[in-house]
């Protein structure tokens, strides 16, 4: 069992900087629930850390501990979660909202297609036995898929959020996403208006301080 987190909501973070933690540690602030947070390197991620290990055998970061001992994995199940005990954050649209469709679809999306195109091209070699040259035409491809997946979702982005006036978890993913490859002059570029919510989102109060720890 994981030692009791430091903070008075009893909830811990393992996060590294950069990564798809701080879209929790961003939840986590706009809730005005505090964290405690522990930043792993990414060296750290995906190799043997026995800390890593003993909450998510995927040695991947989010990973929670609650207060009560218990762990959560992925992202978008841990915002559920956070909506559950914050519902005043406004991260999910509630089930009679208008855009609660749009909500549900994209978050699917972004945790279905977008992020696992990173777990397979950030190491590509590790899913082709070590083999370099494959390796690097698999990040390449799943980079220029993901191109592809961005202009989709663009194409369905409202303003100045993306589900229009209301802000929304969805938000939050586009704050790192963005910032991954192809990073934010290929979204300046090429899908402006994910490129102005994520500057959007960077710019609230509770996130700009998380943002500015980031690096
Ligand atoms: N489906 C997971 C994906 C988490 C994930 O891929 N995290 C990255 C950091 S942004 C990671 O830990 N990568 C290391 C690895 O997959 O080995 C989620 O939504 O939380």
């Amino acid at each position: 069992m994981p030692p009791k987190a430091k903070s008075k909501s009893g909830y811990k973070l393992f996060a590294a900087k950069g990564g798809g933690s701080m879209i929790v540690e961003g939840g986590f602030a706009l809730a005005g629930l505090d964290l405690e947070v522990e930043y792993f390197t990414w060296t750290d991620l995906g190799l043997e850390h026995d800390e890593l290990r003993s909450v998510n055998p995927l040695m991947q970061v989010p990973s929670l501990v609650c207060p009560d001992g218990r762990i959560m994995t992925e992202s978008a199940a841990i915002l559920m979660h956070l909506d559950d005990i914050a519902p005043q954050a406004g991260l999910i649209p509630g089930r009679d909202h208008p855009h609660r469709r749009e909500f549900l679809r994209f978050l699917m999306l972004l945790n279905t297609a977008i992020y696992p195109s990173f777990t397979y091209g950030d190491s590509p070699k590790k899913w082709l036995k070590g083999d370099e040259e494959a390796g690097k035409k698999l990040r390449e491809s799943t980079d220029d898929h993901r191109k592809s997946l961005w202009r989709y979702t663009e194409s369905w982005t409202g303003a100045p959020w993306f589900l229009g006036e209301t802000f929304s978890a969805l938000d939050l993913y586009l704050w790192p996403m963005t910032w991954w490859r192809p990073g934010r002059d290929w979204f300046k570029a090429e899908a402006p208006k994910l490129h102005a919510i994520a500057l959007k989102v960077e710019a609230l109060p509770e996130i700009a301080k998380i943002h500015a720890n980031q690096s």
